[in-house]
């Protein structure tokens, strides 16, 4: 109580300085890390970078882009990077992780030499089994933050650390790159984007299902509709998967926190410092919704036309996955035992808000373009019937990450795997699994 009353002269609080203070960076230290880096290049045969959040909030991504032109590289963003790094951008080599989705993580697990930048590299990406990470992979890694090059919270060893601001880092790297002849790696990243495509998430089959919409299915067709400059906000649980496995280009997310309920309010705040021309829409689960449903009165309070999508799929979608894995499929509180949620269509009507529904896989593409149309609030709760099927996901802590569930035949792991596999993916069941087969 005390603070909040307290008197506050604006003028006199400490500011926040958003140039890049160079002086506290070590320059000659860094210009002979990428001299070491680019001779580590000539001698690679497999390099990629991996890019994190940091990079955007840096405000680097054009230079990282350039950068990525020049070396000709594939380009793994994190979760956090997947607007740093767009499914259009030309060697973005695909999503990489516990969940990665496109490319199934072939890429990063054979590359030898792996540049990092605004990643931390958490357990999120290289998944439990740490000694299996990229691990012919010389690690070089950028971060502004010294605690996190501190050795004790490196989850994989870093070979070289290296604190600097991403957006130095790529001035330097850019500078040292022009007029300097490179190695040809294009064989290696058409291989990583081969399997970047040929390893799609959204499977055409999933556009054919009758009945419900299939979440998957529905996030491409909503990418292809929305327009470059749309902003696209994503929740938490199973909806953030599937919109980072399909959603392509143009994402923005919660990513690190991964509260439920964020995306309604951080729609609602993009919105505000959007251009009000472009779309905002507003992905979330129907768990989600539930956090923050007051809010509906705040779009007509301030008449913030914000597309939300309900994805419902009546659960707790990625808790019952993770109940499935890790406790024989006993689905405690995860719905339909101990959760049901609310008719949310009934609920926002009675506020007066504009709603529509969406109730079979085939109306998909003509509600979503009636929905980005409308000019106005609107709620569209998308019955996804019980899925919660996300896929591909590694199974289980200690798996390799390019281990992924669903297993591919033997001789096909073997074909994609160039650097030796350790034994994990050859495991004939999935571990712990006792949960029924569900339909798709
Ligand atoms: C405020 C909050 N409470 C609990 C959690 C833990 N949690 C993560 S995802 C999830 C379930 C999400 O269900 P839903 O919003 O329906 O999305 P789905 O996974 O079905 O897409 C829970 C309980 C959380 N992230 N945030």
């Amino acid at each position: 109580m005390d603070l909040q009353k307290t008197e506050i002269d604006t003028d006199k609080l400490v500011g926040f300085q958003s140039e890049i203070n160079r002086s506290v960076y070590d320059i000659a230290f860094i210009d002979a890390k990428i001299d070491q880096f680019l001779k580590d290049f000539k001698k690679s045969k497999r390099p990629v970078m991996l890019i994190g959040g940091g990079v955007g909030l840096a405000k680097a991504t054009e230079l990282l882009q350039k950068a990525g032109r020049m070396l000709k590289i594939p380009i793994f963003p994190t979760w956090n990077a997947l607007d740093v790094v767009p499914s259009d951008y030309k060697y973005y080599g695909g999503c990489v992780g516990t969940y990665g989705g496109p490319g199934r993580n072939f890429g990063i697990q054979n590359s030898d030499l792996l540049l990092a930048v605004g990643s931390r590299i958490s357990g999120r990406i290289t998944g439990g089994n740490l000694k299996t990470f990229a691990r012919a992979a010389k690690k070089y890694v950028v971060d502004v933050d010294p605690v996190l090059l501190q050795e004790k919270l490196q989850q994989v060893p870093f070979d070289i650390s290296i604190r600097c601001d991403a957006k130095l880092f790529m001035e330097r790297l850019i500078l040292k790159l022009e007029n300097r002849p490179l190695p040809n790696m294009s064989s290696w990243t058409k291989q990583v984007l081969d399997w970047k495509d040929k390893y799609d998430p959204v499977l055409p089959e999933f556009f054919k299902q009758k009945e419900h919409v299939n979440p998957y299915a529905f996030m491409r067709t909503l990418s292809q509709e929305m327009k470059s400059g749309d902003i696209l906000v994503a929740d938490c649980g199973g909806n953030i998967v599937t919109s980072n496995h399909a959603f392509e280009t143009k994402n923005f997310s919660n990513n690190g926190n991964s509260p439920m309920g964020f995306s309604f309010c951080g729609a609602i705040g993009a919105w505000f410092a959007s251009n009000k021309k472009s779309n905002v829409v507003c992905i979330i689960g129907d768990g989600g919704f539930t956090m923050n449903i007051q809010e509906l009165q705040t779009l007509l309070t301030y008449g913030i036309k914000v597309k939300t999508f309900i994805m419902n799929n009546h659960v707790y979608g990625i808790i019952k996955a993770f109940q499935d894995t890790n406790v024989e499929g006993r689905h405690e509180a995860s719905g339909p035992k101990g959760y049901v949620p609310p008719d949310f269509v009934k609920i926002s009507d009675a506020y007066g808000v504009s709603t529509r529904r969406i109730k079979k896989n085939i109306d998909a593409k003509k509600m979503i373009r009636e929905v980005l149309a409308y000019d106005g609030p609107i709620i569209c709760d998308v019955d996804c019937g019980d899925w919660y099927t996300y896929e591909p996901r590694v199974f289980g802590w200690d798996t390799p990450i390019e281990d992924m569930y669903p297993y591919l035949p033997r001789d096909e792991f073997r074909k994609n795997m160039i650097i030796d596999p350790v034994l994990g993916w050859e495991k004939p069941h999935l571990p712990g699994i006792k949960a029924k087969k569900q339909k798709k």
